[in-house]
């Protein structure tokens, strides 16, 4: 009965719609007007954006340099150091409205070639920004974003070279699977990843902690052991996103928490956490659509 409401919900809604926005994402990576606004190999990137975006902005940039693309920062918007030289900077904006967004595209104009990211090309970010990918057949009603902000992240490792069919084959399998009785219970969460899944984490943390008011947190996995183990215990859940490293599976046992490692994509695994976090805000009984004290976009007052 429970998650049958909880399928109702809008964000549930979209959520599911992320295998066919993927296989987009992939296919759009090839236009050509897409692959000429995108980094090209060897330039120096940065890219930023705010919450979940500053969290794709995370995985991109590990992902990209791991491609051996170049050297790639990601920034939360308002951190982005002054003086440092780019050849492109990416900024990823669902709303296209994000303050913060504005003022970095606002500092930045004339000095390096800028590119927005956004599913709404009609919005203040366009006239900011000298280039815009338009990724509108991802945009979402939802407050808490989810199938935007995996798409975009598609759509960028399709530019390196992975494909999305298996993560949203992956991804589908996930779908159709109910979750299991121990993440429903737990009392806490603990995301972990590795190079491109430390964004994942963050954003899997992130989402618990939006949609459902979870007590969440997320490191890089070899982290785990330098402080966050001692907050695992009993209806602990340490997730890892990506391939664990050795023996910390027995280290969270001995914690008394239980590690969650699953085979399937990184990217499917985050997923599951998105249908967990609209689970488990219908059982605390929160709408997943209007989340506590949240807006759509964070749209400043400017002095
Ligand atoms: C980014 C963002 C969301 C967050 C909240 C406020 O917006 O921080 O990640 O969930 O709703 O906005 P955007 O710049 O990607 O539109």
């Amino acid at each position: 009965m429970q998650e049958d409401v909880a399928s109702e919900s809008r964000t549930q809604q979209e959520l599911a719609s992320q295998p066919a926005c993927w296989r987009r994402a992939g296919q759009l990576a090839g236009a050509a007007d897409v692959a000429g606004c995108l980094p090209a190999r060897g330039e120096r990137v940065a890219v930023a954006g705010c919450g979940t975006s500053w969290f794709m902005a995370q995985s991109y940039a590990a992902a990209r340099e791991e491609a051996g693309h170049g050297e790639t920062d990601a920034f939360a918007a308002s951190e982005m150091p002054r003086g440092r030289r780019y050849d492109r900077v990416l900024v990823l904006s669902r709303s296209g409205t994000t303050t913060e967004i504005l003022q970095l595209l606002g500092r930045l104009r004339g000095t390096v070639p800028t590119v927005a990211i956004t599913a709404a090309a009609g919005t203040p970010v366009a006239q900011a920004a000298d280039e815009v990918i338009d990724l509108g057949f991802a945009d979402e009603e939802s407050v808490v974003q989810t199938r935007f902000a995996t798409t975009e992240l598609a759509l960028l490792r399709a530019h390196l070279g992975h494909d999305p069919g298996p993560a949203a084959d992956a991804a589908e399998r996930v779908l159709a699977t109910p979750l299991a009785p121990e993440l429903l219970a737990a009392r806490q969460f603990t995301f972990l990843g590795t190079g491109w899944t430390c964004g994942l984490a963050n954003e899997a943390a992130l989402k618990l902690r939006e949609a459902a008011g979870m007590w969440t947190e997320a490191y890089p996995a070899m982290e785990y052991r330098h402080g966050p183990v001692a907050v695992t215990g009993e209806r602990s859940i340490v997730w890892l996103l990506g391939t664990p490293p050795d023996g910390l599976g027995a280290e969270i046992a001995a914690a008394g928490g239980t590690a969650w490692f699953s085979d399937e994509d990184p990217m499917a695994e985050l997923v599951r956490v998105q249908m967990l976090a609209v689970a488990i805000a219908h059982r605390r009984g929160l709408d997943p659509d209007r989340p506590r004290n949240l807006a759509r976009s964070v749209i400043l007052e400017v002095r």
